[in-house]
């Protein structure tokens, strides 16, 4: 599948919700002969997640549309959404750094394993030199599931066993990394501790152990945010962005929700670019943003 059948696919769900909105604005009607209630495209946009503000600002700047008709207000829709995103800092996953390392946090269950999987997968079929930590020792299952993942994908996986210090599992696979002269090394970490500080003392020392074995690494911290979370996922990245300064966000599971629209307000509230959408459990199924694609995904 390509990547814009792929992002149109998964964007199924916020699509029809938008789509409501702008069905209410079918009737080609000129503005000063009619009015024109733009209600039901506000409450679409704010079923899609997108938030009040955000909401708010595009119904203003679809109303100055000379021709109020879908189609119209459709077209005018993507090209301010495509705006929106590309003021974000650019979305693309850092190239230079050789071993390029990725550390993926993230609240439990969002999808931190499996974005590690997939773009694991991305990065074998473009042949680089691969490999995984597993930086989740909390969850007695976490490691076994990397490692399923790895010997479906043929990479190795660095681990030790459930409990030790997640930290020194890390601290081993850059090492690894460096004397295997491999491109990418992608580290899961953990998503359920007892207190939320806990987490973030785990994931900041992680931060730092990481740099110590390799400076100026970690290349990139991406925090998973499953979409469905909606707005409540914007207050988590705030959390993580203030412990680790984040690099950019991973949003999963769009294809099960409604709240597409999340991915703008996490642009427009944080400025933190969307590097990588999740839209399906499949390997192929996590694609690089693309705002363009994007926006066509989102509106049709
Ligand atoms: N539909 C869909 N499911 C997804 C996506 N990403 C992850 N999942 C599913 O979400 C569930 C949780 O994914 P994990 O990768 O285990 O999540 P995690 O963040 O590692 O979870 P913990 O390790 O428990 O913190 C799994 O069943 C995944 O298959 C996605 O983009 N779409
Ligand atoms: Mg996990």
């Amino acid at each position: 599948m390509s990547l814009w059948d792929r992002v149109s696919a998964g964007l199924t769900k916020s699509r029809e919700t938008l789509a409501r909105g702008l069905n209410s604005l079918r009737a080609p009607v000129h503005k000063g002969r009619q009015t024109v209630s733009f209600d039901e495209m506000e409450a679409a946009l704010i079923e899609a997640d997108v938030g009040v503000r955000m909401a708010d600002a595009l119904i203003e700047e679809l109303k100055r549309v000379p021709d109020v008709d879908a189609d119209q207000v459709r077209q005018h829709l993507k090209t301010l959404i495509i705006s929106r995103c590309d003021r974000a800092p650019s979305s693309a996953l850092a190239e230079g750094p050789h071993p390029l390392v990725v550390l993926f946090v993230g609240v439990n269950g969002v999808g931190k394993t499996t974005s590690v999987a997939k773009l694991a997968a991305r990065y074998r079929s473009q042949g680089r030199q691969v490999l995984l930590a597993a930086g989740d020792t909390f969850r007695a299952a976490a490691v076994e599931q990397l490692q399923i993942w790895g010997a479906r994908l043929g990479v190795e996986v660095i681990h030790q066993k459930p409990g030790s210090d997640p930290a020194a599992v890390v601290f081993d696979a850059v090492s690894a990394a460096k004397a295997r002269d491999a491109d990418v090394l992608l580290i899961d970490s953990a998503g359920r501790l007892h207190t939320k500080q806990s987490l973030m003392d785990e994931l900041v020392k992680i931060k730092r152990v990481i740099g110590r074995a390799l400076p100026g690494a970690p290349h990139e911290i991406l925090l998973v945010l499953d979409a469905s979370t909606g707005q409540n996922g914007l207050a988590q990245a705030r959390v993580f962005h203030e412990a680790l300064g984040l690099t950019g966000i991973v949003v999963t599971k769009l294809d099960g929700t409604p709240k597409g629209g999340i991915v703008l307000a996490i642009v427009d509230e944080l400025g933190l670019p969307v590097k990588l959408l999740g839209l399906g459990e499949e390997p192929d199924a996590l694609v690089p943003f693309e705002a363009t694609a994007f926006a066509e995904g989102l509106v049709g």
